[in-house]
């Protein structure tokens, strides 16, 4: 279990003052705001102001609102766990699982349910708070329903925040999902509408709106982001924003990728192969930024990419108002930086995780 620091600070308003009355955000359950202070109207040119402010007055800006709303100083921890690698018949152009990229992943089938829960108490010992089931499907097999139904209610019994991320589903696995206990569905929109078709071709930006609104009518808490650095245009990062904080309710969570870059796959050999396109952090933690200040309620996670990223730039990624992150020394198919190093980023940063 990591070993950190536990403090919780008075929260201020933007403009330093103790917050607005009601309750302390350290003392709403984690990703609660008040309805009516959350916005679903930004505009482009709203978005674009935030891009364009000085770096330190956007970071402060985002604090500010990160501690009106949010734990100053407590991160949440998900882990997680491919409980079917590769083989996936989607086209998605920065994925180690297509089957249609040669990246060296050997497919494998659906992970046995009492593997799944073993997985899940190391997870637990080792500080996870939410657990997060992943598959390389373009979206579920009736045939494979009660195992992963069977998965959510096990995983749900040791205590574990449950989460899967299975592609599109039907109204009716969602609704089986949403009864077996599963508390988060991710489904990520990745990039701008206007972008997809860049980055994928198997499905449309619509098919993945579809599965969230059925996600939403089940009852279960949305988890949903996408991937920066991918070779987009600032207008993409933009328009990724706005869609997901047009979306209402806002996503209760928010995962915010950089792109780890897999050789064999279009994109990932596209920013492999010009280091001009790589992501710089600065760049990476004004997008973690703009996202805490459009979606002040949501949990916002520092995803993929944290292994090739410095502990400084994941300082900044906190300070830009990330709270949330992958714990463990996997992702899904590549590394993440472990319980080791995190220890020491945690300590060092006075950090505790919940
Ligand atoms: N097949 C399901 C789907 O696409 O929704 C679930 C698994 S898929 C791997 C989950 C998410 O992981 C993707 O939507 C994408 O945002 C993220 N992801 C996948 N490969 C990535 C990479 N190389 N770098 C960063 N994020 C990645
Ligand atoms: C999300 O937004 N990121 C996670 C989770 N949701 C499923 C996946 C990251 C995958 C990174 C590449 C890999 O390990 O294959
Ligand atoms: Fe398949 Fe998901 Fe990878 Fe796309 S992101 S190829 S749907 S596993």
């Amino acid at each position: 279990m990591l070993d950190t620091p536990t403090q919780a600070a008075t929260p201020t308003s933007a403009d330093g003052h103790e917050a607005s009355p009601g309750p302390r955000p350290d003392e709403m359950p984690a990703g609660q705001m008040r309805p009516d202070q959350a916005r679903h109207d930004w505009t482009r040119d709203e978005v674009d102001a935030l891009f364009a402010l000085p770096f330190t007055a956007l970071l402060f800006r985002a604090q500010s609102i990160h501690r009106t709303h949010q734990r100053p100083d407590a991160v949440q921890a998900s882990q997680l766990c491919s409980i079917k690698t590769g083989g996936c018949a989607e086209d998605c152009g920065y994925c180690s699982q297509s089957a249609k990229f040669t990246t060296g992943l050997s497919a494998s089938k659906l992970m046995a349910v009492e593997t799944v829960v073993a997985e899940a108490e190391a997870a637990k010992a080792g500080g996870a708070s939410r657990f997060c089931m992943g598959a390389a499907w373009r979206s579920p097999k009736d045939r494979d329903m009660d195992a992963l139904l069977e998965m959510v209610s096990r995983v749900k019994a040791l205590g574990l925040e449950t989460c899967m991320t299975l592609g599109m589903l039907s109204d009716d696995q969602s609704s089986a999902l949403a009864q077996a206990g599963l508390d988060y569905y991710n489904h990520n929109i990745d990039t701008a509408p206007e972008d997809y078709g860049r980055v994928i071709s198997t499905r449309t930006f619509e098919d993945r709106i579809d599965t969230l609104e059925k996600v939403r009518q089940s009852g279960m808490k949305v988890c949903c982001g996408g991937i920066i650095g991918m070779g987009e245009q600032a207008a993409d990062r933009t328009g990724l924003l706005l869609a997901l904080a047009r979306m209402d309710p806002h996503p209760e969570s928010v995962p915010i990728n950089a792109l780890v870059p897999v050789a064999g796959t279009p994109i990932g050999d596209e920013i492999l192969a010009d280091p001009a396109k790589e992501l710089s952090g600065i760049e990476f933690a004004r997008v973690i930024a703009v996202a805490r200040i459009m979606m002040p309620g949501s949990m916002v996670r520092l995803s993929a990419g944290r292994e090739a990223m410095s502990d400084e730039t994941q300082a900044l990624c906190f300070l830009a108002g990330a709270n949330s992150i992958f714990v463990g020394d996997r992702l899904l198919t590549t590394d993440n930086p472990g319980e080791s190093r995190d220890a020491d980023l945690f300590r060092n940063l006075g950090l505790s995780l919940f």
